[in-house]
């Protein structure tokens, strides 16, 4: 190897050894040199988007499906800035996204000039002070002492699972660095001993003899890429497990020791919120306390009085075990849980509904979402990625048993309108071959609707169900249906994707259930190729999930 490397390519070796692949983004003068430095000896691929926003949505997705970090490139202040609310989600989400900016030359910057991209008021540090806000750390390198800079970010990118913010001025991109410290890759998620011993004697205190031990396990599973293990857990005698809304499926929902999907007051079957409100002992792993995925603060439990595992800490009744990471304290739990005495006999199972295929009541009255789930319940392959929008899609989605292997992505917590075609695209990238679904609705789709070219033209097969009722239908179910700001203009979706670059794309439409069942059986005689179809449902119509919500809301 050569003594020196610039920082770009140190930057680019670093990515390649924690395993990304891909590089979203979007250039810009100030961070050209920077791309071609990262670009010119790595393997990594660069993927344009259209606008920053959509890389970050994209990298996040890419994130969440590769199970590790992934990373966006954008130029400085018109850039970096369009990509806040997407790092602001992965923050708040905990997906770790790396945010490299290039900015202008170090000199330019302490000189205070008054460059392009700039607020013309020589202050350079705006830009990395709204980073900071939304990041777990946000750096400017220097090239004295940039390996440090770069390495110190990415492992907290990897230990928090939140976003980090490098900005590299297009000199530094270019400077020379030392290439000895890649000799040793980045180890990460490192474990105390001590911390761990000292949690598998107060877990197995805490889990004692209880015949049942009942877990629920949150999104923060499949930031670690746990689920394998929760497998594990749930087959031990007396193990039963409750997903959030943010990890549906994260066991299969066949699976005998499944509850179910827990949202406080918004969980659909009662036993299984009873089951989880009255559980002890109650093992919370990966879970996460917001309004949205607590059926806005009713669930039952209490964090403090349970087994509460983080992605980077772990609490017994409020005792707290700092540095001890989730892969850890959840391989702890398998253990203990192993050796208990005396074991617990099974327990019985709970009935699994038998899935009738659903029959339309009115197959050529108009297309609601009281039939489209079941029938998209119907259609699914089994390991299907179904991602869904906020809005409609979303709880609709919620309300489909998904076959096993299937996983729901969507934003939860974030929530922010568009997310998900972008995010589909990532996903896609970082897991090829797998079947995938998109759900979005017509008033989201606007948002982001520029990377649908990028996501038919990739060689990837996505099936995207555009619903398109007539606007904002989850803001008219909260308030004033009738308003003019509900109302999105009417867009003609079946000619999108051919417009935006993907002309061979099969188009379909489906305004009644007939037509849907038509439409969806022939997108699977043709898995080798994408599909766009839009779904017309009435303006005011919802899933019963939603209706719920939405008075809550109210
Ligand atoms: N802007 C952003 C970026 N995110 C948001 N969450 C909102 C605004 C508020 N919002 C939440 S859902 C929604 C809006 C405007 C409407 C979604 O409409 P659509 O995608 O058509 O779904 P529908 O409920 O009609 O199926």
């Amino acid at each position: 190897m050569a003594p020196t490397v610039t920082v770009g390519a140190y930057l680019a070796r670093r990515l390649e050894q924690l395993g990304l692949t891909h590089l979203f983004g979007l250039p810009g003068d100030f961070n050209l040199a920077l791309l071609d430095e990262v670009l010119g000896g790595s393997s990594l691929r660069w993927v344009g988007s259209s606008n920053e926003l959509n890389a970050g949505y994209a990298a996040d997705g890419h994130a969440r499906l590769r199970r590790g970090p992934a990373a966006l490139v954008t130029t400085f202040g018109v850039g970096e800035l369009s990509a806040v609310n997407a790092l602001a989600g992965s923050f708040a989400e905990d997906v770790p996204v790396v945010h490299v900016v290039g900015l202008p030359p170090t000199r330019a910057m302490a000189d205070g000039a008054l460059l392009h991209h700039s607020l013309a008021d020589g202050d350079f540090g705006h830009f990395v002070r709204v980073a900071g806000e939304v990041c777990a750390t946000a750096v400017v390198v220097r090239a004295q002492g940039a390996c440090t800079a770069i390495d110190r970010a990415l492992l907290t990118a990897v230990g928090s699972s939140k976003p980090v913010y490098l900005g590299i001025p297009a000199d530094v991109a270019v400077a020379p660095v030392p290439a000895a410290p890649l000799e040793r890759p980045l180890r990460v998620l490192h474990t105390d001993p001590a911390v761990a011993e000292d949690f598998r004697a107060a877990l197995a205190e805490f889990l004692g003899d209880a015949p049942e031990v009942t877990v629920l396990a949150g999104p923060g599973l499949h930031r670690r890429q746990l689920e394998e293990r929760v497998r594990a857990i749930a087959a031990q005698n007396g193990v039963r497990i409750a997903t959030q809304s943010a990890s549906k499926a994260l066991l299969d929902e066949s699976h005998p020791a499944t509850l179910g999907v827990y949202a406080g007051r918004f969980t659909r079957d009662p036993e299984t919120r009873r089951r989880v409100d009255e559980a002890a002992p109650l093992v919370l792993a990966g879970v996460v306390v917001t309004d949205f995925l607590t059926g806005s603060f009713t669930h039952g439990f209490d964090p403090d009085a349970a087994v509460d595992l983080h992605l980077d800490h772990a609490r017994i009744a409020g005792a707290a075990f700092y540095g001890l990471y989730l892969e850890e304290s959840l391989r702890i739990l398998e253990e203990v849980l192993e050796v208990r005495t005396p074991r617990p006999g099974p327990l019985p199972r709970r009935a699994v509904t038998e899935v009738v295929p659903h029959v339309p009541a009115h197959p050529d009255g108009p297309l609601t979402h009281a039939d489209l789930w079941p029938l998209l319940q119907d259609w699914l392959n089994p390991g299907t990625l179904l991602v869904a929008e906020a809005g409609t899609s979303f709880y609709g989605a919620l309300e489909v048993t998904l076959p096993d292997g299937c996983d729901l992505l969507g934003q939860p917590v974030w929530s922010s309108i568009g997310y998900t075609l972008p995010a589909t695209l990532g996903a896609m990238l970082a897991a090829p071959g797998r079947e995938t679904v998109l759900v979005i609705g017509d008033g989201s789709a606007q948002l982001t609707i520029q990377e649908l070219g990028r996501l038919l033209t990739l060689g990837l097969t996505p099936t995207v169900l555009l619903v398109n009722n007539s606007g904002y239908t989850v803001e008219r179910a909260i308030r004033s249906p009738e308003a003019v700001y509900q109302d999105v203009v009417a867009w003609d979706w079946t000619k999108l994707p051919a417009a935006l670059g993907a002309p061979g794309t099969p188009v379909f439409r489906a305004e009644t259930p007939a037509q849907l069942v038509k439409v969806l059986h022939e997108v699977r005689a043709d898995p080798d190729h994408a599909a766009f179809v839009e779904l017309v449902l009435p303006r005011d119509d919802a899933p019963d999930s939603l209706v719920q919500l939405a008075r809550s809301v109210r």
